[in-house]
């Protein structure tokens, strides 16, 4: 484990000590849950990104498409801006970026989730019909399994869910840890023509993908091992679900339904990927793998590692994400939420906290070796005011700012070529594990050989505060190279108070091909959220800049390397703001 993860690790394992005050990874104010925001502070509010008009929200549930419509639900603070009183707030979009909010769809009313509506996942039935499983916690504080139905499965906007008195359909035996026992996924359908799903569990700091089995989905019967298990602590929100693998016989990129799972001929040509969140590292990992469903059993692929520096969806603030299966385009789209990293304080003067991450689109990529992700197609239209800048030579320790754009709320794209591979700095082996530690170390005013270099967004005129989103190459010998990519905040802003954590993924690509890397970055107010390499690595940020907002907010690119780069290729595009949860 890197020093990064350990110190994470023990901060994690000291707030847990201190039961009382955190909740499911959540810390609870109870002082503050029930004050309602005020105003709501719009200097850094986002833009483009989803967000209630106020209080507090985390995990995405239940996303789904239905008669026309993407539903998307979320645990949600209806009276204040920090975690507490949390029931799912529903919201409708056509299109994925613009959202209406309706009723709540599943609030604490009956003695199985009295005290609390937790996170859960939708399953579209055969005929049709979307359940809701979602975990309720009783009147002992006892996380267990509720399904909810739609009332009027004529409206397409779902506003009314009913919970069958016959619920919890699943209750923790004694064997599990009733206060760790949580996040249904999506069910999946077997050969047998019986259901499954997962609940997240652990058993002291083993986490547990726990396995059900139902004919009718009423009716679950616990299998006698579980999915798979791990020693990383408690395991929330896990995910499980097909992709289509390159030269089967529909296009890797396409998604695949979990209901299609139930034909053998589909089962056989897929692979499976589980994904979990940690809840003691606060980040997720996942394992693309084979599943057997004669025996139930998953096995991931050996080169995926299996542990806490597995490969991560994002490597910044995103956790508890979900996927749900498009049938309108045929995809795989992921949800996450991003928490804020300024403090309680703040969210309590700005009236709101926490907003989800651009929907994306995620597959396998061609070779297998590592999930893609990409903004779903759909952003592209809020892009307007275009900028392009071509064929620019940017020399070591050089910078230029973009302009004719506001780039506050923007999407960019660019592709950076290198010059000089050689100079790329040696790589020590032992990095390979803690790519957060490294970029700490070797942030974006270390000068480097091959990079730093990328763009510095919200940054201030005088470049006092900045946020940079970097690529770093180091070589392993004479032909093998290493691409780090990073994001390092620590410039974002001067408030000492603010946690400004550099974030880090290694980038899986052949440098010595291409001799270029491309990334893309929307920037929206407080988020910075970047792609890098077609989206091989993904890093969520939330920057709080006290200076660079609004029209203030300036784009540059740097290269703080010996070798020269050029940027082939860089728009830039002002987002527009689509009507972001306006009451119906
Ligand atoms: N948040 C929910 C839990 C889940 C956690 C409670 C993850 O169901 O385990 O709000 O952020």
């Amino acid at each position: 484990m890197g020093t990064a993860a350990a110190l994470l690790l023990t901060v994690s394992l000291l707030y847990l000590t201190a039961a009382s005050v955190v909740r499911a990874s959540h810390v609870i104010y109870p002082e503050l849950q029930s004050l309602e925001a005020k105003e709501v502070g719009k200097k850094l509010r986002t833009g483009y990104h989803f967000q209630p008009p106020k209080h507090w929200i985390n995990d995405p549930n239940g996303p789904m498409y239905y008669k026309g419509l993407y539903h998307l639900f979320y645990q949600y603070n209806p009276k204040g801006a920090v975690w507490g009183n949390i029931i799912w707030a529903h919201s409708v979009s056509t299109d994925l970026i613009d959202w209406v909010s309706v009723e709540p769809g599943i609030y604490p009313s009956k003695s199985f989730d009295i005290n609390g509506c937790w996170s859960g996942s939708a399953t579209v039935l055969p005929n049709g019909v979307p359940v809701i499983m979602y975990t309720g916690i009783d009147p002992a504080e006892r996380q267990v399994q509720n399904v909810a139905y739609p009332a009027n499965l004529s409206d397409p906007f779902l506003r009314e869910w009913v919970k069958p008195n016959y619920n919890p359909i699943i209750s923790p035996d004694r064997s599990i840890n009733a206060s760790a026992f949580r996040d249904p996924t999506t069910a999946w359908y077997g050969p047998d023509g019986h259901w499954r799903l997962i609940v997240g569990s652990k058993e002291d700091m083993r986490g547990i993908a726990v396995l059900y089995r139902s004919r009718d989905f009423r009716r679950w019967v616990r299998a006698h091992h579980s999915l798979h298990a791990g020693n990383t602590g408690m395991w929330e929100c896990p995910d499980f679900y097909p992709v289509a693998v390159a030269g089967g016989s529909r296009h890797h990129r396409s998604g695949v339904d979990t209901l299609e799972l139930r034909d053998a001929a589909v089962a056989s040509e897929v692979k499976y990927v589980l994904k979990v969140s940690l809840d003691l590292m606060r980040y997720e990992y996942y394992t693309v793998g084979w599943y057997d469903h004669a025996k139930d059993r998953y096995t991931p692929d050996p080169s995926f590692p299996d542990n806490d520096y597995g490969l991560r969806y994002d490597y910044g603030d995103f956790y508890a994400s979900k996927s749900f299966f498009d049938p309108a385009k045929k995809r795989r789209v992921l949800w996450g939420w991003a928490n804020e990293s300024d403090t309680v304080p703040d969210d309590r003067q700005k009236g709101w906290a926490g907003i989800q991450a651009i929907p994306r689109k995620i597959f396998l990529s061609r070779s297998g070796r590592q999930l893609i992700q990409w903004p779903v197609e759909e952003v592209k239209s809020l892009r307007g005011i275009h900028v392009n800048v071509s064929n620019k030579a940017v020399k070591s320790g050089q910078y230029f700012k973009v302009t004719g754009i506001k780039s506050v709320q923007s999407d960019v794209e660019a592709a950076f070529a290198i010059k000089d591979l050689d100079k790329a700095e040696k790589f020590d082996p032992a990095w390979r594990t803690n790519a957060q530690g490294l970029c700490n170390r070797l942030n974006s005013h270390v000068k480097g050989g091959v990079g730093p270099f990328g763009l510095w967004v919200l940054a201030s005129g005088d470049l006092k505060e900045r946020t940079a989103v970097f690529f770093r190459v180091f070589k392993t010998n004479d032909t093998n190279y290493v691409v780090l990519m990073c994001n390092d905040p620590t410039r974002s802003t001067f408030e000492a108070k603010d946690y400004r954590p550099t974030f880090a993924g290694f980038v899986n690509m052949d440098i010595t091909k291409t001799k270029k890397i491309p990334l893309r970055t929307l920037i929206d107010h407080s988020v910075v959220e970047s792609f890098g390499a077609g989206g091989r690595t993904c890093i969520l940020t939330r920057v709080y800049p006290r200076i660079a907002i609004g029209d203030k907010a300036q784009l540059f690119v740097f290269n703080n390397g010996q070798s020269e780069i050029k940027v082939t290729n860089l728009h830039a595009w002002e987002m527009k703001t689509p009507t972001m949860n306006q009451p119906e």
